[in-house]
């Protein structure tokens, strides 16, 4: 036992944790942190201009690593600014240790400035743990809890508060042994539960099956691919997906489900893996799952497992664990009638992607050399430069449904909670985390600016990343809606673009990329769009490539606007 102050024994703590990076803002409360880490090498304080910033570079590095980050913040005014992010990481269960540290004790309660009265109920919600730290002898006990709960499955962030007065406090210091408390993220299932499942699926005639972030996050691409193919199931991904949970190349790859797709309506069972069921965007009088289509859900979280559809069968499990049970339960029961009926389907499913590939790449052709660009144009031509050792980061809104071909899914990151401003500082995270590959952040021009303070951070760390802002001059996901209402503002071009133009003033995201000290250019014309892209990731640093694009397209399958 030796005696350390309670930051030191924090930064100890983290260090056994095997974290080597802390994100954050400081404040005052902060100081006694930052003393105890000047002249230490091993965990690096890696600094960002806002808490939304902070949170989403820990974000993307936690995504990119599988592990927990650590984020550190002062009080109320960090908190309050890092509550987007924290709502994102639960969505998504990425696991992050975020300690907001708070007034001394000796004087809270009393109103003193910038003070709150519970910062822990704020945070109850988002978390799957949210305490204040009592006494300094408690920060390793507290932390190890925070960073074994984080990482538990099904993952999320944990949020701890404490009187920045522990910090300076001594207390005496020993090394945690730390191997009891890293807890398997397996979670075996039924295998009573598996048997009928499988029976089930070998005796359905058209069934289909939606992977969702799960596959990704447990790491069953595999196990998802080798189900499809013994079953000859069309695949589908979450409507709202943090990840690609199927190669978009496979045959039996039918893209993001949307109710009433062909393939799905004349379904007779759904097979639900590692996700939501569902995440709905609006409400409609359509239910997402058609009456009659019999369920089975897995998920490692019981709570999501029947919670809006019922479920035939329900199985508790991760998705690894649960798909290699069910592959090897599915193979059992396998007979004679079972292939013959598999082998048919899955010929008539190889026709209707061939439809679907040919309708699809009929429905691209459609103002292919346009200028302004079409969205579609600007995907296609940034997936082809980019290659298959590019990272993406997608936080396009209306133009993310046009990433049809992506082809590695190990390197594509979303958020699918909907909270924008988190592509740009996520990319600088996972750029953190995989240092040896390019990255690109595809972004809203609106998105770019709710995130842009996390381009500093980039170049103070030299961590350079790639920007195409898809610039339509609007928010027209809203101006899309806006439109689809019909009232009376959709009647007028000029009050249609109420509270969504960003046209005026006209802003220069090239400019405000060299401004941080990257380089940026404008894309006009469809033919300038791959070299620009090339050249930003050849650049080494920093590279914003602003491309202009119809600001009338609102997205795939949504009308355009008048
Ligand atoms: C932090 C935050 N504020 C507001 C919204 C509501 N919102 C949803 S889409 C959108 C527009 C985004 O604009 P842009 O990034 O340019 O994408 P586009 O809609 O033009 O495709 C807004 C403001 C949100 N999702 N997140």
């Amino acid at each position: 036992m030796a005696q350390v102050t309670g930051a030191e024994a924090l930064i100890n703590t983290l260090k056994a944790q095997g974290v080597q990076h802390i994100f954050g803002l400081p404040g005052t409360t902060v100081v006694p942190l930052l003393d105890a880490l000047a002249g230490r090498e091993d965990v690096k304080y890696i600094l960002s201009l806002h808490e939304n910033s902070v949170m989403s570079m820990a974000e993307g590095y936690a995504r990119a690593t599988g592990g927990p980050a650590f984020v550190s913040i002062h009080m109320i005014p960090g908190t309050a600014n890092a509550l987007g992010c924290m709502y994102s990481a639960q969505r998504d269960g990425v696991p992050l240790v975020v300690l907001a540290t708070d007034q001394d004790s000796r004087i809270s309660g009393r109103d003193t400035f910038t003070e709150t009265s519970d910062m822990v109920e704020i945070n109850n919600q988002f978390t799957k743990w949210s305490w204040c730290v009592p006494r300094a002898e408690r920060i390793p006990e507290a932390l190890n809890r925070a960073f074994k709960t984080a990482a538990a499955q099904p993952p999320g962030p944990v949020y701890l508060t404490m009187p920045k007065n522990l910090l300076a406090e001594k207390i005496e210091y020993g090394n945690t042994a730390l191997d009891g408390q890293r807890l398997s993220t397996r979670l075996e299932p039924d295998p009573e539960q598996i048997h009928n499942a499988a029976r089930y699926l070998l005796s359905a005639e058209r069934p289909i099956s939606v992977a969702g972030y799960g596959v990704m996050t447990d790491g069953a691409l595999e196990e998802m691919v080798e189900l499809a193919e013994l079953l000859a199931m069309p695949v589908y991904m979450e409507p709202f997906h943090p990840y690609l949970t199927f190669p978009h190349r496979h045959e039996l790859f039918f893209g993001p489900y949307r109710p009433n797709a062909p393939v799905q309506e004349s379904a007779d069972l759904m097979f639900g893996v590692g996700g939501r069921l569902f995440v709905e965007f609006d409400y409609s009088p359509t239910p997402m799952i058609p009456e009659g289509l019999r369920l089975i859900h897995m998920n490692v979280d019981p709570w999501e497992v029947g919670k809006i559809f019922p479920t035939e069968v329900g199985i508790v499990a991760d998705a690894k664990s649960g798909l290699a049970a069910l592959i090897d339960g599915v193979k059992e029961l396998m007979d004679a009638g079972a292939r013959e009926r598999i082998q048919l389907r899955s010929e008539h499913l190889r026709e209707r992607k061939k439809e679907k590939d040919a309708s699809l790449a009929q429905e691209l052709k459609n103002g292919w050399d346009d200028a302004p660009l079409k969205q579609w144009r600007m995907t296609a031509d940034l997936v082809q430069e980019m290659g298959e050792e590019t990272v993406l980061v997608n936080e396009s809104v209306t133009a993310s449904g046009y990433f049809f071909d992506y082809p590695r899914q190990e390197l594509y990151f979303a958020n699918s909670c909907g909270f924008l401003g988190w592509g740009l500082g996520a990319a600088v995270g996972v750029k953190l985390a995989m240092p040896e590959r390019k990255v690109v952040a595809c972004v809203g021009d609106g998105s770019f600016v709710l995130g842009m303070q996390s381009l500093w951070s980039s170049m103070r760390y030299n961590l350079p990343i790639t920007v195409v802002v898809v610039n339509n001059g609007t928010y027209v996901a809203v101006k899309g809606a806006l439109n689809l209402h019909g009232g009376k503002a959709a009647q007028q071009p000029d009050t249609l673009g109420l509270g969504s133009d960003l046209g005026s003033p006209d802003v220069d995201y090239a400019k405000i990329a060299e401004g941080f000290g990257g380089v940026g250019e404008r894309v006009e014309k469809p033919e300038q769009l791959r070299p620009a892209i090339r050249r930003a990731l050849d650049a080494d640093r920093l590279a914003v490539v602003d491309v202009l694009v119809d600001p009338r397209e609102t997205g795939y399958g949504r009308p355009r606007l008048p």
